[in-house]
């Protein structure tokens, strides 16, 4: 891993940050049936889903937090419930777009009740706070399902989560699952995108200074093979490192988080109003 660098980015991130910032904090779904931009994420166990959702919380917040609960040990999915993610912006308020968290795909289980389960998400049929059941899907019947989803309740943007280390080693099981899913949301029309997290743990040159990742040889490498793994285009396919062991945030990470969060928002926003015209 590592490998060769371009003298010149591969990918140019917008100049001016804050004013990023300042149109993702103001951002609001122009149709008005919808208060929130619903961004699930998705993808194998310990890809590093609820860590991206701690990431722009810290982002936001200014300091690092880590309400999304994240563990170590992939063994087992450590997510596993449905869970909806506000980001504060004041004691009353939050913004704009909110962030689902899942159980994360593995091969073991029955994963077929897993991925039926995620079909229901985005149609928004299962309520937050749902506890995925390895065994068996969601029941009609269940208190957690809903029978009249909303388009406030439907998931408005996918995002696939990849650790850049582990492209090469997903399953041929594992791709098909993915692909699976994402036909799922195709069918729908919802957007999706690709995070490959973890960039640090590829690249030491990334991992001393991140503000070379789009120099990386390895990691537009990476791009390239997420992008034929599911189809989707490079320009779709984000770098990012979540915060696992700073102390604080900064801003060479905040701006990769921010650009990824900013296309989440566009996509997200292109739907609903194809929704709603
Ligand atoms: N080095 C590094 N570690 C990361 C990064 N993102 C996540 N991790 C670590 O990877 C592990 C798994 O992260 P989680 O966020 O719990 O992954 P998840 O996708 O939510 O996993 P499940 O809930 O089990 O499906 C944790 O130990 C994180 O600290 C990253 O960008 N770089
Ligand atoms: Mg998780």
């Amino acid at each position: 891993m590592g490998g060769a660098w371009f003298s010149k980015p591969w990918r140019t991130l917008p100049e001016d940050y804050q004013l990023n910032l300042n149109s993702v904090k103001s951002y609001k779904p122009h149709s008005r049936s919808v208060k929130h931009l619903r961004i699930l994420l998705h993808g194998q166990i310990g890809a590093g889903k609820s860590s991206f959702i701690n990431s722009v919380d810290s982002l936001f917040q200014g300091r690092i937090t880590s309400r999304a609960s994240t563990d170590g040990a992939d063994w087992n999915s450590f997510t596993q419930k449905y869970t909806t993610y506000k980001i504060r912006k004041s004691n009353k308020d939050s913004y704009n777009f909110v962030f689902n968290d899942i159980k994360g795909l593995e091969e073991l289980t029955n994963a077929e009740s897993v991925m039926e389960d995620i079909k229901c998400v985005l149609k928004g049929h299962v309520r937050s706070g749902y506890k995925f059941d390895s065994e068996n899907q969601i029941s009609e019947d269940d208190d957690f399902y809903n029978a009249e989803p909303t388009l406030s309740d439907k998931v408005h943007v996918l995002a696939f989560v990849i650790p850049a280390d582990k492209i090469s080693l997903i399953s041929a099981t594992m791709q098909s699952m993915m692909r699976n899913i994402r036909q799922a949301a195709s069918e729908d029309g919802i957007p999706q995108l690709i995070i490959l997290t973890k960039i640090d743990e590829c690249c030491p040159k990334v991992e001393k200074n991140i503000n070379h990742a789009h120099q990386s040889r390895y990691l537009k490498e990476q791009v390239t093979k997420a992008s034929e793994l599911l189809g989707i285009s490079p320009n779709c396919i984000f770098v990012v490192q979540n915060y696992h062991t700073q102390m604080a945030p900064n801003e060479s990470m905040n701006a990769l988080i921010l650009f990824a969060l900013k296309q989440m928002i566009n996509l997200g926003e292109d739907y609903l109003n194809s929704q709603t015209d």
